[in-house]
């Protein structure tokens, strides 16, 4: 069945077999070099691919702007609010760290880090601007060979004061190092909502160990051993971007959550979009927080 699903992936690629030359386990890149710029046209997605490729990211300046990034602001903290009130009203414990300590709604994923579904699929976070409109769609289609589906559209909430987060990925390469490294089959969309700046702490990443995640065990679970285990010695790079960018990166590429060294809740919108067959069950439990309406 799997391979099944490699092969119709493969065939409907268009791109070319990649041909690098870099060592993945000592790139160092800067931001400047991973920046799109203009409109999203042809040449800006075949840049993409091409980055993607190499690095496993890219990012865009101005994804979103103005009085709508500050409404999607303002909604991100309401939500947190009103999930953590529910948590107290219901006279359940504190969300501890882990997906079944979580609800469907919400989970900590470290202390003072919470991954929320709750209410991102209404007003504003279901507005063109954030679906139909994205000026990242264009590339996310064509970075996933066409098709692209809607995984999961979340809230990252960092509260100020929360520690640095181990490393690790947010899923798996599909097989083992028998096959070779195939275009991505899982990615996210992080859209701060926030300027990120070196106090409130952004994504760090490794560039590159993309190609380097393979077949190692658990490498999705947080682990400080990830970088050695994989022999990844580049230069990590911390997101230090404005806010509304729209970084987008594979899912088997190595990175973490730096600390928040202020007293304010940094937010980061994502979108995690993957090929139509792919599904990502571990994320979130059942557990329901809210009654459906
Ligand atoms: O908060 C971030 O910047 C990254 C968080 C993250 O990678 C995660 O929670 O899995």
């Amino acid at each position: 069945m799997r391979d099944l699903r490699v092969m119709t992936t493969l065939s409907r690629s268009t791109r070319p077999q990649r041909t690098r030359s870099e060592d993945p386990s000592t790139t160092s890149v800067d931001l400047e070099e991973l920046e799109l710029r203009g409109s999203t046209t042809s040449p800006t997605i075949r840049r993409a691919v091409d980055l993607f490729d190499r690095y496993g990211l890219c990012w865009q300046r101005s994804a979103i702007q103005g009085e709508f990034l500050e409404r999607c602001r303002e909604a991100s903290e309401e939500r947190l609010h009103r999930c953590l009130s529910e948590v107290k009203r219901r006279g359940e414990p504190a969300i501890e760290r882990g997906t079944d300590n979580g609800y469907a709604e919400i989970v900590a994923r470290a202390p003072g880090r919470y991954d929320m579904l709750y209410g991102t699929d209404t007003a504003p976070f279901d507005e063109a601007p954030l679906r139909a409109d994205a000026p990242w769609r264009p590339l996310v289609d064509e970075l996933l060979g066409g098709e692209a589906t809607l995984l999961f559209c979340g809230l990252l909430m960092t509260l100020g004061g929360a520690a640095e987060q181990p490393w690790h990925t947010d899923g798996e390469h599909l097989f083992g190092p028998e096959v070779p490294i195939l275009p991505p089959h899982c990615l996210n969309v992080f859209v701060p909502l926030v300027d990120i700046t070196p106090e409130i702490g952004g994504t760090e990443l490794c560039p590159g160990s993309h190609q380097l995640t393979r077949g190692v065990p658990e490498i999705y679970e947080q682990s400080a051993q990830h970088m050695r285990t994989i022999g990844w010695r580049g230069r990590p790079l911390p997101l230090e971007v404005p806010a509304g960018s729209a970084l987008l990166f594979d899912y088997r590429l190595l990175h973490r959550g730096l600390a928040n060294r202020t007293d304010r809740i940094r937010p980061i919108l994502y979108f995690t979009f993957a090929k139509p067959w792919f599904r990502d069950v571990h994320n979130f439990p059942g557990r329901r927080l809210f009654q459906p309406k």
